[in-house]
């Protein structure tokens, strides 16, 4: 081991920041300063550094997110600062009668202004974070909300929290609370994990961001891209009206500081403007990478907050205004069967018709045997039902005691409902399986997967067309997709002419899609999106990745033995190849593009100019300047009528006072980096 000379201090230091700033602009403005490329090299010279000189690591190094070992069990934490809970409301006189409550219950000269704020109630699991002299020492969650379980190890690995708070003098203790949540993708990614490996799913993006939380094994924690949002601060021995005056500057604080805050918050000055937001966002929402299950109202003023204090259980100056529940319950008049694109047979409940979520649902999956026997399910039951935003419906529970006489059980046919060859089911797997490779159900499903949103894109080649094309021979695999004409696609039940131009074009278009899609759109086991990026990102060609041993792929950082397995399995068959063949030969990226500089045409911000002024509170003057060129945009010393946008730091001087003058517009580094991302 050598000596730690002031230089290799001076580096590491160095690295620490460009990393975190690297992955601050990453995971919570969602605005990347860098290629991952970049990324991954400095932090892996900044984990380098840190193995030669142990000493060198601080608890806030970018490193330190993943813990080494397994936690046995978690230990019970008192929270320094209860976290109460919230009190519902499903409806808005609901909502008119909690106002005429708080208003009841203040003196009658309060002086404080009665504006509310409006967040989005994120369906996930509430964090208290606690930081000491700026460090993060403590996640924990809420528990019964006086105890919770340290999870230190676990909060850790959330990305979009800092390790350390952006402040030059931070106070010996800061609490920090919000929703740690899955996005809806990696929630669905994981149950269809769970279902292959035979185990339970999880109901909802809640349960499995708290069965997730509690997982001992940080590392893989780290895998399942948990996110959160921040929405309290409290300073122990403080109060909390005197570090910021509202709720809304709470949460500007809480964006400074480095956390990520939701965006789709909203000052409102009447019950009558909540109202507005909680409808616009019933139908926005579904729009949303994650799962949200109504509005937070809290009074904005702090000090009008503090003179309402609580009840028993609940802040008397908030409240949860809920959407309806998407559940309800109906009667299971079948169960019949589909084979998928993995040749997996799916049971699936044929309902008496219900509304939910704003949708007719007359199916609920019930994924597999099992989870008939432990859901007890008979035929003619009555069941409760869920749908949620792009959740499938499903069922959620049997109620029992509804059952009526002569209901039947349900047996899992011996062969495939679509073929008639006879299923498969492997010891230990929970899953049954049509193992005919040329099943056409096989063929449907993987044309369906291959064109759906996050593999190749293909807009309009949907399910009934889909049927056509395999039954009437004109595509045998997805390659065919690409030897399609429009007079073959003419040729179709209901199908003009304009549509089969626009289906060929759309197919042909597919052929510029990533190589990272075209792997998922594949459809190889455990190989979902988030895993296929993960891949490409390793084995920038196809060629690399068949030629890879099962060693070199569950050598991956993120893909375990049981994935490798799956994806060396699937370069084995020889139809698989074939199928590689001929992808190759219709144009489909099966490489990583050499990134090119996009023309100046497509920048985002030629022809802007922009004017700096104040520190900025985590680039430097420099680095903004570099970033704004490199987007094509200019930068110049004094404001004038030219001047496009002013970004503005802290103690900003003349020059915001003249762009005020002049009604320019203003940035702050956060808003300019959000501009930057393209
Ligand atoms: N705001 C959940 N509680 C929330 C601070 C209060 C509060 C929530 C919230 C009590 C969300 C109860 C658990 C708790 C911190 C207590 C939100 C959300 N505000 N936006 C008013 O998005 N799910 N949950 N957390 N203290």
């Amino acid at each position: 081991m050598t000596a730690v000379t002031p230089e290799i201090q001076q580096r590491a230091k160095e690295l620490r920041q460009l990393v975190q700033k690297a992955s601050y602009a990453y995971y919570v403005l969602d605005a990347p300063l860098m290629e991952d490329t970049v990324y991954d090299r400095l932090y892996r010279e900044l984990q380098d550094l840190e193995i030669q000189h142990p000493e060198l690591v601080t608890p806030d190094s970018p490193t330190q997110r993943v813990g080494e070992k397994p936690a046995t069990q978690f230990t019970s934490v008192r929270h320094n600062i209860p976290l109460y809970s919230l009190e519902n409301a499903f409806n808005m006189e609901e909502l008119a009668k909690w106002q005429e409550r708080w208003q009841r219950h203040l003196p009658p000269n309060s002086p404080f202004p009665r504006e509310y704020v409006c967040e989005l109630k994120i369906d996930g699991s509430a964090l208290a974070l606690t930081y000491e002299n700026g460090i993060l020492v403590r996640g924990a969650t809420r528990g019964d909300g006086i105890a919770g379980e340290d999870i230190t190890q676990n909060v850790r690995t959330i990305r979009s929290i800092p390790l350390r708070l952006n402040l030059e003098t931070p106070p010996p203790m800061v609490e920090v609370r919000g929703e740690a949540f899955l996005p809806i993708d990696v929630f669905e990614e994981i149950n269809q994990e769970r279902l292959q490996g035979g185990e339970l799913v999880f109901a909802n993006p809640r349960n499995a961001a708290a069965g997730t939380l509690r997982q001992l094994d940080a590392r893989i924690v780290a895998r399942r891209r948990l996110d959160f949002f921040a929405y309290t601060l409290h300073i122990p021995g403080k109060d909390d009206a005197d570090v910021v005056r509202t709720q809304w500057d709470c949460l500007e604080l809480l964006q400074s500081l480095g956390f990520r805050v939701n965006p789709n918050r909203k000052l409102c000055a009447s019950i009558a403007e909540v109202g507005n937001y909680y409808n616009e966002w019933d139908t926005q929402r579904r729009n949303l990478s994650y799962m949200t299950d109504g509005v937070v109202v809290k009074l904005n003023s702090l000090p009008l907050q503090e003179q309402l204090g609580f009840t028993q259980k609940f802040p008397r100056w908030a409240i949860a205004l809920k959407y309806p529940a998407e559940e309800a319950p109906t009667r299971v008049l079948d169960i019949t069967v589909q084979v998928g694109r993995t040749g997996a047979l799916t049971p699936v409940a044929e309902l008496q018709p219900l509304q939910l979520a704003g949708t007719t649902v007359a199916r609920a999956t019930l994924h597999n045997s099992d989870r008939i026997r432990e859901l007890d399910l008979h035929i003619g039951d009555t069941v409760i039902v869920r749908k949620a935003g792009e959740i499938i419906p499903e069922v959620v529970r049997v109620l029992p005691e509804l059952r009526p006489s002569g209901t039947t059980l349900f047996q899992m046919p011996a062969h495939c409902p679509v073929c008639g060859s006879q299923v498969e089911r492997e010891l230990g797997e929970a899953v049954t399986r049509c193992i005919n490779s040329s099943c056409p159900a096989i063929l449907k499903g993987s044309l369906i997967h291959w064109a759906s949103r996050n593999a190749l894109d293909i807009n309009g080649l949907g399910e009934k067309l889909v049927d056509q094309l395999v039954e009437r021979g004109l595509v045998r695999s997805v390659a065919d997709l690409y030897d399609l004409t429009p007079q073959q696609l003419d040729s179709l039940e209901r199908f003009g002419a304009k549509s089969a131009e626009k289906l060929v074009g759309a197919i042909a278009n597919s052929k510029t899609q990533p190589w990272s899609r075209v792997l998922y759109g594949l459809g190889i086991r455990h190989v979902g999106s988030v895993n296929a990026q993960t891949l490409t990102q390793n084995f920038p060609t196809v060629e690399q990745l068949a030629g890879a041993t099962v060693a070199n792929i569950a050598g991956v950082y993120g893909i375990g033995p049981e994935i490798a397995q799956s994806v060396w399995d699937w370069f084995q068959i020889e139809s698989n190849q074939t199928l590689i063949n001929r992808l190759r030969e219709a144009g489909l990226q099966l490489a990583e593009l050499v990134k090119t500089q996009t023309p100046p045409t497509s920048q985002p911000l030629s022809g802007k100019t922009f004017v700096i002024t104040g520190t900025l509170p985590t680039l430097k003057r420099d680095e903004a300047k570099e970033l704004i060129q490199n987007a094509g945009g200019k930068v110049t010393n004094s404001v004038s009528s030219k001047t496009d946008y002013l970004v503005v730091g802290e103690d900003a001087g003349s020059k915001f006072a003249k762009a005020q003058d002049l009604g320019i517009k203003q940035l702050s580094e956060a808003e300019l980096l959000q501009l930057l991302s393209f």
